[in-house]
């Protein structure tokens, strides 16, 4: 393969020249090309075979111990004004960027190949899609990308129709947590990353394009690239509406895209479109129509069961690829959470003891194509995308957060997504389990100010005269024992449901200071066993904690100055005082 595009040419030549590699190579996205990448990585070692009875066509890949997550201390947003790239980012200049990174790639490829990989975010006709080209030097990342995007010789042949294209230099480097960096260059449409080669710090169709650089662009061009599942919710009337969720990262997007709701929730279906990311854009009709940009899912490992999450347990017997995970004696992937099955060897690749953590890492990881999920849905490809009823924010809170509220009004939604706080989480390094704000779940993902961010998000209701209604939910609230209060997964189907009601004008509920939420029936239980008193304490206004909750979410939003819309400001006052009335 070679390219008629003179800038791509000139660019590889340029990129080339600086990093030095044995050879250059097109990938076409063939499956041929895919198997001989997989037979040179399990000749060096990166890749091994799983058990071709029980998993065929499947691989393990154990990383660098030091590299198992995304680095958000080592990521940077390169705009010409610091403002711009704002309080939520690292900042440098591009040109401080751009020199310490060529000092990195720096003949970082001799006695390697570097791979040239086009790819297509989004259904490969759809015109909500954009491409970019992947220059890297990792294997593992050329055969995650095929399963992750549209790529190949049908993405090269789009970037030559159109012209333009995201550009990405990728090189694992020495794998050196000191010599790591993830740096974007929105204004140039370009990313530069060094010394990783974990999924989101490295496949860069993933979180560096379609969220960081693709961010900054819908908001230039109108539409919103966001860190949001998207599924067609079916009821037992056949009728499908498509909602869109956003929840930080390790905070059950891919399990709610593809559960199945208990046998007493008998007709109601979930179809999945995406588990990850959504790319929206208000159609002429005024709805927000949604594409998911990707063709995979790279999706966390542990907790995934035949009990929590089966869909993604019967997509995983072939034809995938685990990163981190244990090993059994058999050569089947495990990893904790799992009913069958027992550790042989860990995620380190050595002897499984007890004694030195768990057999799979925290953040280990599958990839598969989005067409091995029984549950994918008709509309997944549709160029024009799905519209979206509603739009749910959600985290990861032991306390105070109920179950589920619906936001009064479009800007009030806005103000439910900007004040969203989370536990962290293993997706990325750094203490676990300390609860920061993170917009829209975009707090390691928006590639400028999020106070422009806010504003953008609350002229969409400009553009659509039609937004969807918004929602928050959270379905991690623990009692005192420290266990979880409601049950979760395929019995999130019972929020949808009250959703999906709202969103049409029906289903009871109570109007409160900080949103609308279900009366203590509204919600329903048939074929649960939860007890009254959980129930009622789920969906509780906890006036005090609330008080205090809103205190701080109108300090984080005035933290960003002058420059966080007014507007905003406001709404989250009328929150406040809203509150003082009844306390
Ligand atoms: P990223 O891929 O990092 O963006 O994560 P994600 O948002 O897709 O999270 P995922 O669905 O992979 O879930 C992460 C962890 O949360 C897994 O261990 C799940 O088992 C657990 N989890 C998901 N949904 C629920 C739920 O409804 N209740 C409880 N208690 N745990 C859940
Ligand atoms: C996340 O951390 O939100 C992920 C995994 O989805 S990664 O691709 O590494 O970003
Ligand atoms: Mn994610």
């Amino acid at each position: 393969m070679s390219t008629t595009n003179q800038p791509l040419n000139d660019w590889i030549n340029e990129v080339a020249k600086l990093t030095r590699p044995e050879q250059v190579i097109w990938c076409d996205g063939s499956d041929s090309e895919y198997q001989s990448l997989m037979s040179l990585m399990q000749d060096s070692g990166d890749m091994t075979a799983l058990n071709p009875d029980t998993h065929p066509n499947c691989f393990l890949h154990r990383s660098d111990p030091q590299d198992v997550a995304r680095v958000e201390h080592l990521t940077f947003i390169c705009t010409e004004k610091e403002d711009d790239a704002g309080p939520n980012n690292h900042w440098m200049s591009p040109g401080d960027g751009h020199r310490q990174m060529d000092d990195l790639f720096d003949g970082c490829m001799q006695g390697r190949t570097m791979y040239v990989v086009p790819y297509c975010m989004g259904p490969i006709d759809s015109p909500l899609a954009r491409c970019g080209i992947e220059l890297t030097d990792s294997p593992y990342v050329v055969v995650n990308m095929k399963l992750m995007t549209r790529m190949g010789a049908q993405a090269l042949a789009r970037i030559e129709r159109e012209g333009s294209f995201v550009r990405g230099l990728h090189s694992t480097g020495e794998l050196d947590p000191d010599r790591r960096f993830i740096m974007h260059f929105p204004e140039e449409l370009a990313i530069k990353s060094y010394g990783s080669g974990y999924g989101g710090n490295a496949l860069l169709g993933k979180k560096c394009h379609a969220l960081r650089i693709a961010s900054w662009q819908a908001r230039q061009e109108g539409w919103l690239a966001e860190h949001m599942l998207i599924v067609g919710v079916e009821n037992p009337q056949g009728e499908t509406h498509y909602v869109a969720a956003a929840f930080p990262s390790a905070c059950g997007k891919t399990n709610l895209a593809m559960m199945i709701p208990p046998a007493s929730k008998d007709g109601w279906k979930v179809w999945t479109v995406g588990d990850d990311i959504c790319w929206m854009r208000p159609g002429d009709d005024g709805r927000l129509w949604a594409i998911n940009p990707e063709a995979g899912f790279f999706g966390v490992a542990p907790g995934t069961s035949e009990s929590t999450n089966p869909n993604a347990l019967a997509m995983l017997s072939e034809d995938a690829i685990f990163t981190n995970v244990a090993e059994t004696y058999d050569h089947q992937p495990w990893w904790e959470g799992l009913s069958e099955g027992e550790p042989a060897t860990d995620w380190k690749g050595q002897t499984y003891a007890p004694s030195n953590g768990p057999a799979a890492h925290p953040n280990s990881r599958f990839t598969v194509s989005m067409k091995n999920c029984p549950s994918y849905s008709d509309q997944a490809e549709a160029p024009e995308g799905v519209p979206i009823s509603a739009i749910i924010f959600g985290g990861r809170r032991e306390r105070l957060v109920p179950l589920v509220m619906q936001a009064k009004n479009w800007q009030h939604g806005v103000l439910l997504g900007a004040s969203m706080a989370s536990e962290t989480t293993a997706a990325a390094t750094g203490a676990v389990g300390v609860v920061r704000r993170d917009p829209m779940a975009m707090k390691p993902f928006c590639g400028y100010n999020f106070a422009d961010y806010f504003t953008h998000w609350l002229s969409i209701a400009d553009s659509a005269s039609y937004p969807p209604e918004v929602f928050h939910v959270n379905w991690f609230r623990k009692n005192e024992d420290g266990a979880f209060m409601w049950p979760g997964f395929g019995d999130n189907i019972r929020v949808l449901e009250w959703i999906l009601d709202r969103c049409k004008g029906r289903g009871d509920a109570i109007e409160t200071a900080i949103g609308h939420l279900p009366g203590v029936d509204a919600i329903d239980t048939n074929g649960l066993s939860i007890d009254p008193q959980t129930m009622a304490d789920l969906v509780a206004v906890d006036i005090e904690g609330w008080s205090e909750e809103i205190a701080q979410i109108g300090q984080y939003l005035d933290s960003y100055g002058d420059r966080m819309p007014e507007r905003l400001k406001q709404t989250c006052q009328q929150v406040a005082d809203a509150l003082a009335v009844q306390s």
